[in-house]
């Protein structure tokens, strides 16, 4: 929800501006096609929970060029995502959602922080070693500094709340590390965001290598089954999953990934406990959970689809969102920038 009267002096913060409002703030990369590991790890939870809180979303394409890639793709995939987040049910008129480089801020912040973020702190983030690992020609400085980035994303909005898949916990921790460091420093300057992942869906696996996350990036077409995939696409993927040979449907992560994997999947699709789902595939074969499985999300996935045709297509709604809700970002982030720059003793702004 967006305060009734919005003050145009800049004399108070974002806090004192929402009258205690808990604030949400999330976002994705551009780095390809969203994954149903993206909608149900974030994008699911962010429009279940977006208007208990003032909200933010943001497509942080910053961010995705740590990793190089096509610009002409990079700029249509921002675009998709967009498009994602409205059709998934996130709304223009309660939430803000606006592209990352749209807002000079996060990168002015991400700047202070950096000053303020040791280096063996950044060597140990697990997502920096795996993506250099997958990188070696190319281990910028940006992939090291990226938790900065996020760390700034998520402070200027003076987030309470921040819904993640569990793969960015660390990053987490580092977020609220920072701001505890800032507020020691300079005096209370930031609010000290919490995570919020859901205990099933946190971390949805490849459909054929139970034991890695699904992602954007997989080379197996039949790993990552996208937001976007036509029903046959999803009806496949799954019947190709890979299970175990043992017969029966129960959750053990353990010894059966790919069937516990496919059960959380089935779990958020249908609102089903996992206990529910063992007693109703009891006796049953791999081949039938799977394809309900596969029915569930294409039936979850159908009006996020519907809409999304509709969105995409229309230019000037997209584009009044992408310019309006920028300067709403920009509006509160500039506010918590301006106290943090006053706090590290820049000249203060002249107005
Ligand atoms: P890549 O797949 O290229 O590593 P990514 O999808 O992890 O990228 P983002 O698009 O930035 O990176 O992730 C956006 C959100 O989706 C984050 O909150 C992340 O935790 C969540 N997420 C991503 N993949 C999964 C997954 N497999 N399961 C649950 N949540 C996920
Ligand atoms: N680092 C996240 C994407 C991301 C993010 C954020 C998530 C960037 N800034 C702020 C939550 C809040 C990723 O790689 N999945």
């Amino acid at each position: 929800m967006w305060p009734g009267t919005v003050h145009r002096s800049f004399e108070c913060g974002v806090r004192e501006m929402i009258n205690d409002q808990k604030v949400m703030f999330s976002a994705m990369q551009a780095t390809g096609d969203l994954t149903l590991g993206n909608y149900i790890g974030a994008l699911a939870n962010w429009v279940k929970t977006a208007d208990d809180y003032m909200s933010f979303f943001s497509v942080v394409d910053q961010h995705s060029i740590t990793v190089r890639r096509k610009v002409s793709d990079l700029r249509q995939n921002c675009r998709k995502s967009l498009a994602i987040y409205l059709a998934a049910g996130l709304d223009p008129e309660k939430h803000c959602i606006y592209y990352q480089s749209h807002v000079p801020a996060h990168a002015q912040l991400a700047w202070i922080l950096s000053c303020h973020t040791y280096i063996g702190e950044l060597n140990r983030m697990t997502q920096f070693k795996d993506k250099a690992a997958k990188n070696e020609s190319n281990i910028n400085a940006g992939l090291l500094t990226y938790p900065v980035l996020m760390a700034a994303d998520i402070l200027l909005y003076q987030a309470d709340v921040v819904p993640v898949g569990v793969d960015q916990k660390q990053h987490l921790e580092l977020t609220r590390t920072l701001a505890q460091r800032m507020n020691n420093l300079y005096g209370d300057i930031f609010t000290v965001p919490e995570p919020y992942i859901t205990k099933v869906g946190q971390r949805i696996m490849s459909l054929q290598e139970p034991g890695r996350k699904m992602s954007k990036s997989d080379e197996n077409p039949n790993a990552t089954v996208f937001i976007l995939d036509d029903k046959d696409t999803i009806l496949r993927k799954f019947k190709r999953a890979v299970t175990d040979s043992d017969r029966t449907v129960r959750f053990d992560r353990e010894n059966k990934p790919g069937i516990s994997n496919l059960m959380e999947i089935y779990s958020v699709a249908t609102g089903q406990e996992l206990s529910e789902i063992e007693a109703a595939f009891d006796g049953l074969g791999y081949g039938e959970f799977k394809l309900a499985v596969g029915e569930a999300v294409v039936k979850m996935l159908a009006p996020l689809h519907e809409r999304y045709e509709a969105i995409i297509q229309d230019k000037t709604y997209l584009d009044n969102i992408i310019k309006s809700h920028a300067e709403k970002a920009n509006y509160f982030a500039v506010r918590t920038l301006w106290k943090v720059e006053k706090k590290v003793g820049f000249p203060v702004h002249i107005r």
